[in-house]
């Protein structure tokens, strides 16, 4: 490396939008805590590890990898759902919030993975599924048995003699959010699928349900939750009638009703403030004034928030602008600048690979994209949410048939895309893209039979590129994604200039180069990212003097002849003085 070298370059600083314009200031205003401080994975239990053959990951698979996870360098695992479920939803239709899943293990498992967790300095965070339980759940088989049931409140219901409900969309059900139950001669809503009945948060002895719940689970030493499809709990119950089209602003008139901030605020006092624990809600509001209401801390609601707008750019294999890519991070970095703290992610359970829709998946760039997202992800301010599987740099599945799919989504959509008449093929060319299934393919360990995930028959199939996508091999490779992913996290771990530091854009206009500084009292940290497969030449000026690079996908970086030129896909990240 020619980390001293260069340092004499003077680069160009090129003006552009947003918070460089404003007086800048070097200290953090945030308070430090551990969980702003922290890299996040997500563990897809179902597919990341099987040890009993039944071919469904289990708490054992994860407890065997433990030391696998921690080697990562993350310090923070969020685990989605494994209640007790009928899985119609993979879990996201709980039907007993105390008990796990069989299939996962015993609570006994769930305690020793845990423990196994801690004893590593990792924090755990649950997935609380609460806008919604499953049919199944005791207290919707109560509701629904009869109108006079104590627990006909804890769900919303329309009895049939008043007509046919007003329209409400669902998210997963092409025939709306109603549905007859004849039980009781009514409807209940659901916004997500049939099976998912919501919850009414407007009834006070169903909120206190939720918050026993949760303090059962930080009796147990969980440390965060993950808050499903938070924002649509708050609900407008007079009901009114919905202008056609509606559902296109979905947030807005399905979420973020006034009422949910006193359900927030009454759950901070229950629940989190009684422990070491935060909260983050999936969803931000559609305004940043929605998602400051949720997260700034003299509010007492939540912690942390997540948008959609990054994931919500690349939905088809159109691909997406990295002036918008810039635009949106940029943007919400600067709506919470002073206060509030957000999530960073660019992939999770309900979206395609990282490297699909971001980099490149092509053998010849897979690697030196899927290291830049990487990067990337790993140097913003916000609390990095990484994927299970992006370390390594899975990638999509073809999979360009519907008889496929298992996902209640997928197949919601295309039932709703056939009887609207749309072009099949483009719908099925769209899906193979960005289906969420893509995502929760087997965990790819190593090249023997099913990438090592099971010995039996996987729930879902192995991605068949496991043969050269896999732990044990990029184990070996000193440059692979996954020892490139470590020490990334490793750079962050000991950069809080990476954490609080201010975050400035550069070149705002430079069309492949995305490139922007830390900066943290004395310390300042210049981050460089070709996000395209050709060279890219960036001229910077007046930044001051390259010092030491801290990381970098590529042997160099040259330096030469007045500009920085990137090779495909490159990422550096260089100290300033
Ligand atoms: O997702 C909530 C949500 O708003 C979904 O519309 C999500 O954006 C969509 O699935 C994207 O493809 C949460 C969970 O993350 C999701 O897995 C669940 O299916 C859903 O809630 C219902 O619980």
């Amino acid at each position: 490396m020619k980390n001293h070298l260069w340092s004499l370059l003077s680069v160009l600083l090129v003006a552009s939008c947003g918070p460089q314009d404003q007086p800048k200031e070097t200290s953090t205003s945030f308070e430090q805590t551990w969980w702003k401080e922290g890299i996040l994975y997500q563990i897809y239990p179902q597919s990341f590890k099987d040890t009993d053959g039944d071919g469904f990951g289990d708490f054992q698979g994860i407890i065997e990898k433990l030391d696998y996870i921690e080697s990562l360098g993350i310090t923070m695992v969020w685990m989605n759902p494994f209640f007790e479920s009928p899985l119609v939803d993979n879990g996201y239709d709980v039907a007993d919030y105390r008990a796990v899943l069989p299939r996962y293990g015993t609570m006994d498992d769930f305690q020793q993975m845990l423990d196994g967790f801690h004893q590593r300095g990792i924090k755990f965070v649950l997935d609380v599924v609460v806008n919604h339980s499953s049919i199944d759940h005791e207290w919707f088989k109560q509701s629904r048995s009869s109108r006079d049931n104590p627990y006909r409140d804890y769900y919303h219901w329309w009895p049939a003699e008043n007509g046919e409900p007003p329209y409400r969309h669902s998210l997963f059900d092409p025939e709306g959010a109603w549905e007859y139950d004849s039980l009781s001669n009514a409807y209940y809503l659901h916004t997500f699928a049939e099976e998912q009945p919501d919850l009414n948060w407007e009834n006070p002895k169903l909120r206190q349900e939720v918050y026993d719940i949760m303090k059962f689970w930080a009796e147990k030493g969980v440390d965060g939750f993950r808050m499903d499809a938070f924002q649509f709990a708050s609900k407008d119950t007079t009901w009114p009638e919905f202008p056609e089209g509606h559902e296109k602003d979905f947030i807005k008139w399905y979420g973020m009703r006034p009422q949910l901030h006193e359900y927030l605020k009454e759950m901070y006092h229950e629940v989190l403030e009684k422990y070491d624990v935060f909260a983050v809600a999936e969803g931000a509001g559609s305004t940043f004034e929605d998602a400051h209401k949720l997260v700034d801390a003299d509010r007492q609601e939540l912690q942390m928030a997540y948008h959609f707008e990054s994931v919500d750019m690349s939905r088809t294999p159109d691909g997406y602008e990295l002036a918008d890519f810039k635009e949106v991070f940029t943007k919400w970095d600067s709506a919470f600048a002073e206060n509030g703290w957000i999530a960073i992610f660019l992939s999770n359970h309900d979206n395609a690979r990282l490297v699909n829709r971001f980099g490149n998946p092509d053998p010849e760039f897979r690697t030196p994209s899927t290291q830049m997202l990487n990067t990337f992800l790993l140097s913003m301010r916000g609390t990095p949410f990484t994927y299970y599987g992006d370390e390594i740099g899975m990638t999509n599945m073809d999979m360009p048939k519907i008889e496929e799919y298992v996902d209640v989504e997928a197949k919601g959509k295309y039932k709703a895309a056939l009887a609207a008449g749309e072009d099949m093929e483009r719908f099925m060319e769209i899906l193979n893209y960005s289906s969420r299934e893509n995502g929760r393919t087997p965990m790819q360990w190593d090249d023997s039979e099913n990438a090592g995930f099971t010995t039996g028959t996987p729930w879902k199939r192995v991605n068949e590129n496991y043969l050269e996508i896999n732990v044990a091999a990029q184990e070996k490779d000193p440059n692979s994604i996954l020892n490139h992913f470590r020490k990334m996290a490793q750079v962050r771990n000991e950069n809080p200039v990476l954490v609080y530091g201010n975050y400035e854009l550069l070149q705002k206009d430079h069309p492949t180069v995305y490139a922007f500084t830390r900066t943290l009292e004395e310390e300042k940290m210049l981050v460089l990212l070709n996000f395209s497969e050709e060279n890219s030449s960036i001229t910077l000026d007046e930044i001051g003097d390259l010092d030491q690079i801290v990381i970098n996908n590529y042997p160099d970086l040259d330096t030469s002849e007045g500009s920085i030129t990137l090779l495909p896909y490159q990422a550096a990240i260089v100290k300033i003085n």
